[in-house]
């Protein structure tokens, strides 16, 4: 039995739309960071047969079977149970995906001794989930072509951020990021500038972060996101993940950064909100946004490390 876990990811520059070719590539760079606190944990063990368990359930998820189908075939492995637990709410905008795929090709790796480095583990968990990629690495982290495995722009350290997450629905999203995505591809009248215009966000994204410059990280993060939400909002039918608790959170985080905080926000194919800090301002963000009416939770992250094998 071997265990492995990894941490969800949020993107400061989106994934919106994959490429029209195998192996599940983003159409756009896309740079993230790394959280602690939340995390995936899973198990592998051998088995007479396939099994996958979610929270205890054994659940029928196509994604990961297809992917252990692909491992199983490439490198020629045994059957195998796999348990997976989150300490978060699965499927709601947190990346639980992200965490999944990332911790199950970590754990699959040791348990196989496959030997694979961490461009390699990132690219099978890519083929699982394009976010896992970026959560294999810890830290501020970009996927980019060529290769499209995740690789670091900078470990945690180097810029201490805190996210706060303003969870205002618990409720599983009704269409998956995968579909949504798909759909905006097809439909969304804004979906070439969106490609077009990427490659200049990531690349001022990361010059923003490798300056530790807050308002420019700031002012390109909610661009890229709300560019997002606008490919959502325009595909056909429209996809709509926010509640009004997710747009009164908005305004409250540019209330708070008017008054001097340092603080932006990012919100995902769900409706929680995450405002990225710098951790003088995350007391006074989390004070804040619990106080908007329809927040349910508040939740802190630091940022975190990759994904690493664990003991039991
Ligand atoms: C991101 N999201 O960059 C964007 C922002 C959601 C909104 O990556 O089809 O679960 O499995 O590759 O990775 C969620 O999409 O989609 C996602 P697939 P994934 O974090």
């Amino acid at each position: 039995m071997t265990q492995a876990l990894a941490h969800p990811n949020i993107a400061l520059v989106k994934y919106w739309g994959k490429q029209d070719r195998a192996g599940n590539m983003p159409a756009t760079p896309n740079l993230s960071i790394t959280l602690s606190e939340l995390c995936a944990k899973t198990r592998v063990s051998d088995s007479d047969q396939f099994e996958f368990q979610l929270n205890g359930q054994v659940v029928d998820d196509s994604k990961v079977k297809t992917l252990v189908d692909s491992m199983t075939q490439e490198f020629n492995l045994p059957p195998m149970r796999i348990e997976s637990s989150n300490n978060f709410p699965t499927s709601a905008g947190l990346a639980s995906s992200a965490a999944g795929f990332a911790a199950l090709v970590t754990a699959i790796d040791a348990h196989c001794q496959l030997g694979m480095n961490q461009a390699l583990r990132s690219e099978w968990a890519r083929r699982g989930s394009a976010s896992a990629a970026r959560s294999v690495c810890g830290g501020f982290v970009a996927l980019v072509p060529p290769d499209w495995q995740a690789q670091s722009l900078a470990p945690s350290k180097h810029w201490p951020l805190e996210v706060v997450i303003a969870i205002t629905s618990h409720d599983a999203k009704g269409v998956s990021s995968t579909d949504g995505m798909e759909r905006s591809r097809l439909t969304s009248p804004f979906y070439n500038q969106w490609v077009r215009s990427a490659g200049d966000d990531y690349a001022e994204a990361s010059v923003a972060i490798a300056e530790r410059d807050f308002a420019q990280l700031a002012s390109v993060a909610e661009l890229s996101c709300l560019k997002m939400h606008s490919l959502m909002l325009t595909s056909r039918p429209a996809l709509s993940y926010w509640t009004p608790a997710s747009l009164a959170c908005m305004d409250r985080v540019r209330e708070l950064r008017n008054s001097g905080e340092a603080v932006f926000f990012t919100i995902d194919a769900g409706p929680q909100i995450k405002a990225v800090c710098l951790p003088e301002s995350a007391d006074q963000v989390a004070k804040a946004l619990a106080d908007v009416p329809g927040v349910r939770e508040i939740l802190r992250c630091p940022l975190g490390e990759g994904a690493r094998v664990i003991d039991d």
